[in-house]
């Protein structure tokens, strides 16, 4: 029985996490490992905090605090960020923790034992201005390889490839921009030639992503330098030897990093009362450990060479009770860049989207949702704002949310939220119970293959059925004349709502939960369809999830984007709203007028209209002819569903709709060709006049009209912002 060892890149404890960090390691692990246990396989799923090395120095540096403080205070938010997101980690530990000392120790002796390690004396970077060894981090220039301005002395963020000081043309010292000089230092440096051979031969065999794989294949061709494994740092894991010539030094992040995937292991194992089990994940015991390294695409070369090469480097683990080699990575499913409205995301110039402060915006299976949708897995991909709120409105609201309101309703309705007994199948019912059935082995498959965009895709449209399910077997009409005909119709969208709820559970737990709780099972789920049974009863229906809003998007770029990147918040709202947009949100957003007109200050370098333009403004409101609230109050509007659109037979530029009020459907003429397709109007919720004279267009009655805002430009339906039932009133 196979056993899966999952872990997530360990994120620097020296900053938030932004959502491109969760697009590339977090969040496919996370459907990856929620799946595994959907099917009850035996899996482990552990990160934490990388607290070591040049990042955390570097801003305890820049901040002049404590590496210490640094740590601690990015542990708890990543932490805590995580699980706002429902990354459900086994385990987020540290690498400040004893146990990850002692590991990293003891991986670094066994390397020196089995001759791996030699000591070397070389030039470092030093800087004579600073006074300090500058580690690879500190150290700025010109990539050798590509020529990218400005790349850290460790590993270019341009061609990917692993830098050192020495190598960088014009190195200056990246804390006071003098340039450096050389100065011996003594170090333990890894003979990676030693493994060239052996790693070569495993690497050609792994069923890695091409993508991975030709990457590193060829960096083993352009061969493999010695590359020194301790570091003139006072912050890490300290070097474990008696020797004058390293005291005081510290092993390379890079050398226990990794490491930190085994030692985070041991703990939580040990914390479990389970405290050799580490070694059934971690050795090559039986042959059925499976170790999945989930990263992005700038760790692979640590992930796919330096990685096994320690494994390999330690040799054969003995303790009395075993004695096994390491396993060596079974797969790297790395993800390549997210970026962020067409430019990389970068925490320098604070061009991010942070991700505690999406979620203070959003429910977090709205950005679970878009960016699987969007997930990087072959090639960059990127955040888009509009793209954001058209996929949650179009694809999550009105499609899933949809469906399983109007099966959770009919239920309610009709047969009084009790599950009815089906009748005798037709084609069509048939049809539905075999796409649950391919649903569940093709959306399994995918998964395996780290295809998750896919996956949810293929998710989606089981919903997108069910929603043509539900249109063709039309209940609301059957309901008047065949009872056992719409008690099947019913029984069915159940079961695809059941299904939807299971399928659904890696990626959105929380639309999961929210399924099973609408459809009141306390059953664990797993991932094979098992039948709602007749007689269940089930809860009244609530809507699944709100709409976003040009509102809450103009609103979290204000509160969030506009303080950090001023710039870029103005081009973003630039591009996509008017000024009188954003202002409008801002004062009736803002709790606090004053930081409302602060901000918008800021982003548009002048004082906003005040107080008595906004008298002026009513003033022009007094000469408009009011109308008497008894008079508005004659008019009925209510909120349906576009059922079916047809071409009307008279006229090129008009449509013949039928809209679903709940229970009754009204036939409408509506001259929205111009501005909507027939498949973008289907399904859609409306408002329409509902006590309208019925009257003949071109020789078609139609009954009621439709509103739609009309800007001279463009023309847009309006639909209510959030799920409610059909035929509820407008008032
Ligand atoms: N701490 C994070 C990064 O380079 C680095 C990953 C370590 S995984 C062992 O993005
Ligand atoms: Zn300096």
């Amino acid at each position: 029985m196979v056993r899966y060892m999952v872990t997530s890149a360990l994120p620097y404890a020296n900053g938030p996490i932004h959502a491109g960090h969760l697009a590339g390691a977090y969040l496919p692990a996370d459907v990856f490992v929620r799946y595994l246990r959907l099917r009850g396989e035996e899996v482990l799923f552990i990160c934490g905090t990388d607290e070591h090395g040049t990042p955390i120095t570097f801003r305890a540096l820049k901040e002049g605090r404590s590496p210490r403080e640094i740590v601690d205070e990015f542990h708890e938010h990543i932490k805590t960020t995580f699980e706002r997101a429902k990354i459900s980690f086994d385990y987020f530990g540290r690498t400040e923790l004893p146990v990850h000392y002692r590991v990293s120790q003891e991986f670094f002796l066994k390397a020196l034992e089995n001759g791996h390690l030699v000591k070397k004396v070389s030039k470092q970077a030093y800087c004579e201005h600073d006074r300090m060894f500058l580690p690879d981090r500190y150290v700025i220039g010109t990539c050798p390889y590509c020529g990218a301005e400005n790349q850290r002395g460790d590993q270019c963020e341009v061609c990917g490839r692993p830098l050192t000081p020495e190598i960088l043309i014009n190195p200056r010292c990246n804390i006071c921009g003098n340039p450096i000089t050389f100065r011996d230092s003594a170090h333990y440096y890894i003979r990676l030639k030693d493994f060239e051979e052996r790693l070569r031969r495993w690497v050609e065999k792994q069923p890695w992503k091409p993508n991975v794989k030709n990457t590193v294949l060829s960096w083993i061709r352009e061969g493999l330098e010695d590359r020194a494994m301790t570091r003139d740092l006072d912050w890490g894991v300290p070097v474990p030897l008696d020797d004058e010539d390293v005291k005081g030094k510290v092993l390379y992040v890079w050398f226990e990093a990794p490491i930190g995937y085994v030692s985070m292991t041991v703990e939580h194992l040990k914390r479990e009362g389970r405290e050799n089990d580490w070694k059934k994940f971690w050795l090559n015991l039986d042959g059925e450990t499976r170790v999945i390294h989930f990263i992005g695409k700038d760790n692979i070369p640590f992930h796919a060479i330096f990685w096994p090469i320690f494994l390999m480097a330690y040799g054969k683990y003995r303790d009395g009770e075993v004695e096994a080699e390491w396993n060596l990575p079974h797969d790297i499913p790395a993800n390549e860049y997210l970026n962020l409205e067409g430019r990389k995301f970068s925490t320098s110039r604070n061009w991010a989207i942070w991700v505690h402060e999406f979620l203070d915006a959003f429910p977090a299976d709205y950005l679970r949702y878009y960016l699987t949708a969007i997930m990087p897995e072959t090639r960059d991909s990127d955040f888009s704002f509009a793209d954001f709120k058209v996929k949650i409105n179009e694809e999550l609201v009105n499609n899933l949310g949809n469906f399983v309101h109007r099966a959770l309703t009919f239920v309610n309705r009709y047969f009084d939220g009790i599950v009815p007994e089906r009748g005798e199948l037709n084609d069509l019912d048939r049809e539905a119970f075999e796409e649950i059935e391919k649903a569940f082995a093709e959306v399994g498959e995918l998964i395996t293959g780290y295809r998750f965009k896919d996956a949810l895709k293929r998710v989606m449209e089981l919903a997108i059925f069910g929603n043509r399910y539900f249109d063709h077997q039309k209940p609301w009409k059957t309901a008047k004349t065949d009872r056992v005909r719409t008690a099947t119709t019913v029984n069915v969208s159940l079961q695809i709502v059941k299904a939807l709820g299971i399928l659904l559970e890696p990626f959105l737990p929380d639309a999961s939960e929210k399924i099973w709780h609408l459809l009141n099972l306390e059953e664990l789920k797993r991932w094979k369809f098992e039948e709602l049974p007749a007689g269940h009863r089930v809860r009244r229906a609530t809507p699944m999830f709100r709409k976003v809003t040009d509102e809450d998007i103009i609103h979290f770029i204000l509160r969030y984007m506009a303080r950090e990147n001023t710039e870029g918040a103005r081009l973003l709202l630039d591009k996509y709203y008017k000024r009188e947009e954003v202002v409008k949100v801002a004062l009736e957003r803002f709790g606090n007028e004053d930081e409302a007109r602060a901000i918008l200050k800021s982003l548009y370098g002048e004082e906003i209209p005040d107080k008595t333009e906004k008298k002026k403004g009513r003033k022009e409101a007094k000469n408009m002819d009011y109308v008497s609230f008894d008079e508005f109050a004659k008019i009925e509007l209510k909120v349906g569903r576009i059922v079916e659109v047809k071409d009307h037979p008279n006229a090129d530029r008009l449509y013949v709709v039928k809209v679903d009020l709940g229970g009754e459907v009204r036939q409408l003429v509506a001259g929205l060709k111009k501005y909507y397709s027939r498949d973008e109007l289907l399904n859609k919720t409306v408002v329409i006049v509902a006590n309208l004279e019925p009257k003949k267009l071109r020789g078609v009655e139609s009954q009621g009209m439709l509103l739609a805002a009309d800007d001279g430009k463009n023309v847009a339906l309006l639909t209510p912002d959030r799920e409610v039932e059909l035929g509820a009133k407008v008032r």
